[in-house]
């Protein structure tokens, strides 16, 4: 029998052949265990990420805007559920995980602890959330873990058309009345360091991020992220007119890069510890709407028996 230091050399020797892992192989259980973690609150983010749009659905300023809405917001709902399927085949089960969100013990994106005050808040979040969302989960596509990197994949193209719709909106409003464009410039304010948050604490705090790393399940540090987006987004809010919220803001023509200013972690900390402003307000939701839904499961399940019961009285026949 091989002992554990050979397993390992072994399994690392896969991951930097760039051989995915799949959920039968052998893993180390650090390895195990930083995945659940984090496929499972990627899962959560989704799935409490659907509630600050959720909330515009009915006021949605048109037909188009709400159907596309609408849509978008399944799309996320789907997105959590390829995600808690992909956490499963690592040895956890579902209600483990959902206990685990519902007792408050499990974390989820701090961006979505934020309100959504006005309707130009759903082209903030689709232009920037979205748009942080994917500028992480490109990466995601290439992750070591087999079930992993084959849902983000679907999940990046449908994230994408999300991003598209949100900066639309945005152009639509900045192009309109003076008003019109003063919610959008609001929007931008309110979402903007938010958003720049989504991509985890610095560098020299992230915790998981050298294991990570040398694990090939993240690809790219959370600081580099960070400067990707800012870089890809400072010229997209300058095209429609509109003002991001940082007066340090300036382009270095040495580092070839947007420098920005600092982040207040303070802020973020105290949101990821459940003191944002809408934490207990989400998970509220998020309880409520998983006892209403106690029913479909239950009928679900009954119908599931029935069927095998039916299957075995067959079987016995024949
Ligand atoms: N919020 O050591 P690191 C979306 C925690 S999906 C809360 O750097 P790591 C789609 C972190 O868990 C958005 N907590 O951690 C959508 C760790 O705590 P732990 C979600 C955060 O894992 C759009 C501690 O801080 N995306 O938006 C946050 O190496 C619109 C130390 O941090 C994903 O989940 C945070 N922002 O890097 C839906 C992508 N950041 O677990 C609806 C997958 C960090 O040790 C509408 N996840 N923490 O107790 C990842 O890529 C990584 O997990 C990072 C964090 C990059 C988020």
């Amino acid at each position: 029998m091989q002992n554990l230091e050979q397993l390992e050399l072994q399994f690392q020797a896969k991951i930097d052949a760039e051989i995915k892992i799949e959920p039968k192989d052998w893993m180390p259980e650090a390895y195990r265990k930083t995945l659940i973690r984090q496929i499972s609150q990627h899962a959560h983010s989704e799935i409490v990420g659907m509630l600050p749009e959720g909330n515009w659905i009915t006021r949605a300023p048109s037909l188009r805007r709400k159907a596309v809405l609408l849509a978008k917001v399944q799309d996320e709902g789907g997105h959590g559920l390829y995600l808690y399927s992909a956490a499963e085949t690592l040895g956890i089960d579902r209600d483990t995980l959902i206990n685990d969100l519902h007792s408050g013990k499990a974390k989820y994106s701090s961006i979505f602890n934020y309100p959504s005050l006005i309707w130009a808040d759903m082209g903030a979040i689709g232009w920037l959330v979205d748009g942080a969302a994917i500028m992480n989960q490109v990466m995601l596509c290439r992750t070591s873990y087999g079930p992993y990197a084959r849902a983000m994949v679907r999940i990046c193209k449908e994230e994408s058309f999300h991003q598209r719709q949100g900066y639309e909106i945005m152009l639509t409003l900045a192009q309109g009345s003076p008003e019109q464009k003063r919610m959008a410039q609001d929007a931008l304010n309110r979402w903007w360091w938010p958003s720049l948050m989504m991509f985890g604490p610095p560098d020299s705090e992230s915790t998981n991020s050298e294991s990570s790393i040398k694990w090939k399940i993240k690809r790219m540090s959370n600081d580099e992220l960070r400067q990707r987006f800012v870089d890809a987004t400072v010229p997209q809010a300058e095209l429609i007119g509109l003002k991001v919220p940082d007066k340090d803001l300036k382009w270095n023509e040495e580092r070839g890069h947007y420098d920005f200013g600092a982040l207040d972690w303070d802020e973020f900390w105290a949101v990821v510890k459940g003191n944002g402003p809408c934490n207990k307000e989400r998970l509220e939701q998020r309880v409520k709407a998983y006892e209403d839904g106690a029913w479909v499961r239950e009928a679900a399940l009954a119908h599931a028996e029935k069927k095998k019961e039916r299957a075995e009285k067959v079987g016995a026949v024949a």
